[in-house]
């Protein structure tokens, strides 16, 4: 875990989040992107040395749907910056940590991303994201 790379933060619309984080923050927008693997569209924003993920769900399924109508908007995940991220799975399933899948998914930007079960992160919804850089 070399960096957190984002904060993933749940809404229930783009359209009505996105001038908060753009004209009262001041956060540059970098895209937006469907991700149909996941039922999310998001938008990320340039918070510096980190970004800011917002997820509004696609649909009425999906984690983010579910996490919304749980718990409502606000901090999703944190995700971590890895490299080879397979290894990376395989070390924490070793160390005794749950992880959510088998594979790495495929993420935003063409990244691949794996999850690791909050139950096994005192609470948090931790994401390795591994964007093929070296
Ligand atoms: N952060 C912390 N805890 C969370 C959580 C989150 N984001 N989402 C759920 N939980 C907790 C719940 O509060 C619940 O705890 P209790 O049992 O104490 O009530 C427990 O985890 C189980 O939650 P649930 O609502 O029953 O939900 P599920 O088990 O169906 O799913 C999770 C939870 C984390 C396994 C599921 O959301 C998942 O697989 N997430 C990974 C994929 C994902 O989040 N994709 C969206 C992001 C995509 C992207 O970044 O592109």
């Amino acid at each position: 875990m070399n960096k957190v790379d984002h904060i993933g933060i749940a809404v229930k619309d783009l359209e009505i989040a996105l001038p908060y984080y753009i004209d009262t923050l001041g956060l540059k927008l970098l895209g937006i992107e469907e991700v149909s693997s996941q039922k999310v569209k998001v938008a990320f924003l340039d918070a510096g040395n980190c970004k800011i993920e917002l997820l509004e769900p696609i649909g009425e399924e999906g984690a983010i749907a579910k996490f919304l109508e749980k718990r409502g908007e606000g901090i999703h995940h944190i995700a971590f910056g890895v490299t080879d991220i397979r290894t990376r799975m395989e070390e924490l399933k070793e160390k005794g940590v749950q992880l959510l899948q088998e594979e790495p998914k495929p993420g935003a930007g063409g990244a691949e991303v794996a999850f690791l079960h909050p139950k096994s992160s005192f609470g948090v919804l931790y994401e390795l994201c591994d964007k093929g850089e070296k």
